[in-house]
């Protein structure tokens, strides 16, 4: 086979970028350029909480100028991106700025929603955790507000983008899986489900699999960015933790991962659904994955926590640098705080170091007195909870895990990487740290006959490129 190059988008909830992906399998060579930095988070607006796609899109477009600048030989483009979101478009008009899932619109959709489908049928059928931002509760709200009668089509965030850049609508099968729509069964729309909850099964599009080309890109939109006419887009693993699980370099039989970033997606990888009552209790999902592999997992708060607190301290013109906060944190000696890093009140904006306190307060544990003692207490809460759901992934799923791979921007956090391994007595692997950008590379590479092989062959390339670090339990 021959090497090449791919460009991958990589939307996260705090920043995006564009990266050219160099690949020669044979020998045994990944590397990354990265091109383009910008940064992304929630608009508050009359409305609600929305996400600035059309300042997404010109930073992006921007970026992937660059690449064909850096790099004439690009073949194609790939999109991955936070999961559930939408833009509800008429023809070829977007209705608006798609709403933020931290937007508080969906509490009372829950409710309407499982008035008519009760939680328990809906976790049979789609296979989901609950979260109240699930594409499904959304539209519930879209729908009692009148916007799904405007609306003619609804693609998620790295569909849309696909639409922007080529004109053609799909429905990518790892992002699709978040829904809530998808039968987990058969990775099909659920019709019955989508007609019983009054949605119009006529704005979902054709579902495609990973490594499906969408087509050329548009001619004006090839000259806007510079590309050589006739460039590919492809569809990848575009869930952006579909795309991380593709680059985990695992043995899947033995291993857990956890993807951490804004979100730490701590599970397992399967080759069938685990639809229990105890997998539903626990609150574990079955999300779609690269090549029909399922992504048994759990939704824990993650590095948001950090970010977040650091948003609040920050907010009168402050400058508070993360190395610093967390070699401060890594040097508190003493006990701190370990709160419910799952607890709901923890997702929405705003002053995250005030609910912790409160937290600690009402469960009577000693309130953290600086922001060091804030950010270790944060550290050992997200390992704690990583522990958990990993020793949790591992009873209900079988799977033996004798190692924890950390990727995502969490796996540069040695600090975490260490209270995991010693909070879950298992040792950690940390690495890759664009696991997401790598699994986007990857899928799209094999598109273009790059690379050859199945999930292993592709983690065994990502594993020769990019050594991980090892954190061995210690008692502490
Ligand atoms: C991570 C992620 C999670 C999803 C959350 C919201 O970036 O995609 O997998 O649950 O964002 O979309």
């Amino acid at each position: 086979w021959r090497a090449g190059a791919v460009a991958a988008v990589d939307l996260g909830a705090t920043s995006g970028r564009v990266i050219v992906g160099h690949v020669d399998q044979a020998a045994g060579r990944l590397e990354l350029d990265h091109v383009a930095r910008f940064p992304n988070g929630p608009v508050r607006m009359a409305s609600g909480l929305h996400w600035d796609l059309t300042g997404l899109y010109r930073d992006l477009a921007r970026g992937l100028a660059d690449a064909f600048r850096r790099e004439p030989g690009v073949a194609s483009i790939g999109v991955d991106s936070w999961a559930v979101d939408y833009g509800l478009l008429r023809g070829e008009r977007l209705l608006g700025e798609p709403f933020h899932y931290r937007d508080a619109r969906n509490e009372a959709a829950v409710e309407s929603v499982h008035a008519t489908v009760p939680f328990a049928e809906l976790y049979r059928r789609n296979g989901l955790q609950f979260l109240p931002f699930n594409t499904v509760y959304q539209l519930a709200a879209e729908r009692a507000g009148g916007w799904l009668d405007l609306a003619d089509s609804l693609l998620l965030v790295p569909d849309l983008i696909g639409f922007q850049l080529t004109g053609t609508r799909v429905a990518e099968r790892t992002n699709a899986s978040t829904t809530g729509l998808v039968e987990v069964a058969t990775g099909e729309w659920d019709d019955e489900l989508i007609a019983r909850l009054g949605l119009p099964a006529s704005v979902f599009a054709p579902l495609v699999d990973p490594g499906t080309s969408l087509g050329a890109l548009r001619t004006d939109v090839a000259t806007d960015l510079g590309a050589p006419a006739g460039i590919d887009v492809v569809a990848v693993g575009s869930h952006d933790t579909a795309s991380a699980v593709v680059a985990v370099p695992m043995r899947a039989e033995s291993a857990a991962y956890i993807s951490c970033g804004t979100w730490g997606l701590v599970g397992v990888e399967l080759e069938q659904p685990v639809t229990t009552d105890a997998a539903r209790e626990a609150n574990f999902t079955n999300e779609g994955g690269v090549d029909g592999r399922v992504r048994f997992l759990h939704n824990v708060m993650g590095l948001w926590l950090l970010s977040e607190s650091v948003r609040w301290w920050e907010r009168d013109g402050e400058r508070v640098e993360l190395p610093g906060l967390l070699a401060a944190a890594a040097s508190v000696t003493g006990e701190v705080a370990v709160f419910d890093a799952n607890d709901p009140r923890f997702l929405a904006p705003g002053d995250l170091p005030g609910r912790i306190a409160e937290w600690c307060v009402e469960h009577d544990v000693p309130v953290p007195q600086s922001r060091a003692e804030f950010a270790r207490s944060i550290v050992e809460s997200l390992a704690e909870a990583f522990a958990g759901a990993v020793r949790t992934a591992s009873v209900l799923s079988g799977v033996d895990v004798e190692t924890i791979h950390v990727v995502g921007g969490g796996a540069l956090n040695e600090l975490l990487c260490q209270r995991t391994a010693d909070r879950a007595g298992i040792p950690v692997l940390a690495g890759p740290v664009e696991a997401t950008a790598i699994g986007n590379v990857l899928v799209q590479a094999r598109a273009q006959g790059f690379v050859d092989g199945d999930l292993e062959a592709m983690r065994a390339l990502v594993a020769s490129a990019f050594a991980p670090r090892r954190y061995a339990p210690t008692t502490r």
